[in-house]
């Protein structure tokens, strides 16, 4: 397995060694972006969403369907939530540290987080135990979604906030290098959507710690391994926010489900 690639730490700006990995690579790595205390704070306040969605029995959140499943003792959580910056003055908060604008200039003119749009803030929890069903994702691209809706691709970038340090055994982010700046044709047809869950011979392991952030290009193939680990220590949460640039679509609580959103479940 590879893990050996790079690591920055996020400073006042993107340096030119940054911007230059990022650009060759279209992905990057970059040190301790939150505290320990603040992680937890975070896992605390997705804990309260969940406990009112359960109770509410909520469905989608402006269209967007809730993920739930079952966790290692049974009882129902919450595995993939979205536009959570909208669902607790805490993740609100989070998308107003300023070293976001930072993030920005790594796509250009226009570019702002989506806090409104697609699936606003998303917060992912794996964990791998005999009643789990959400325990890894297969390849695919971020970006696709638009060619779905019948858009064109519009530049797009996922920020990872890692919530849980992993060990490489524990799976997580497996990343393909260099494949953000590919033919339409490869973007649709390197691999099968979701259906495919080998490893790549040339898939890189990001091993984060808690706290860590990542971008990744929308563009790039990536997946998420399984943990070849079950139980407590194949807990994994993850949050994602976009940048964006392009046309503004924000979302609200009557937009539609989309079709490939229908289906979703039958290839995850
Ligand atoms: O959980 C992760 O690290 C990646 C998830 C992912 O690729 C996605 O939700 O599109
Ligand atoms: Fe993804």
């Amino acid at each position: 397995m590879n893990t050996s690639y790079t690591r920055f730490t996020l400073g006042e700006t993107i340096t030119d060694e940054q911007r230059y990995f990022f650009n060759k690579n279209g992905f990057i790595h970059f040190k301790n972006f939150i505290q320990p205390e603040t992680v937890n704070d975070i896992i605390q306040a997705s804990l309260k969403v969940q406990q009112h969605w359960i109770e509410q029995e909520k469905i989608k959140v402006n269209g967007i369907p809730i993920k739930y499943g079952k966790d290692l003792d049974g009882s129902a959580i919450v595995q993939r939530f979205a536009f959570l910056n909208q669902q607790h003055p805490l993740f609100a908060g989070l998308t107003h540290d300023p070293r976001f604008d930072t993030l920005l200039s790594l796509i250009g003119p226009g570019a702002r987080l989506g806090t409104e749009e697609k699936d606003g803030m998303v917060l992912n929890h794996y964990v791998n135990g005999p009643k789990s069903k959400f325990t890894q994702m297969g390849w695919h691209t971020d970006g696709l979604r638009d060619i779905f809706q019948g858009q064109k691709l519009n530049p797009m970038l996922n920020v990872g906030i890692h919530l849980s340090s992993l060990k490489p055994e524990n799976g997580g982010l497996r990343v393909l290098p260099g494949t953000h700046k590919q033919s339409l044709y490869q973007l649709l047809f390197r691999k099968k959507y979701f259906l495919d869950h080998k490893a790549d011979l040339k898939e890189v392991a990001i091993v984060p710690e808690a706290g860590d952030l990542t971008i990744h290009d929308g563009r790039l193939w990536h997946r998420v391994a399984q943990s070849a680990i079950s139980g407590e220590q194949s807990r994994r949460r993850v949050i994602y926010l976009p940048i964006i640039a392009g046309k503004y679509e924000p979302k609200h609580e009557n937009s539609p489900t989309a079709f490939y959103q229908r289906f979703a479940k039958l290839v995850k």
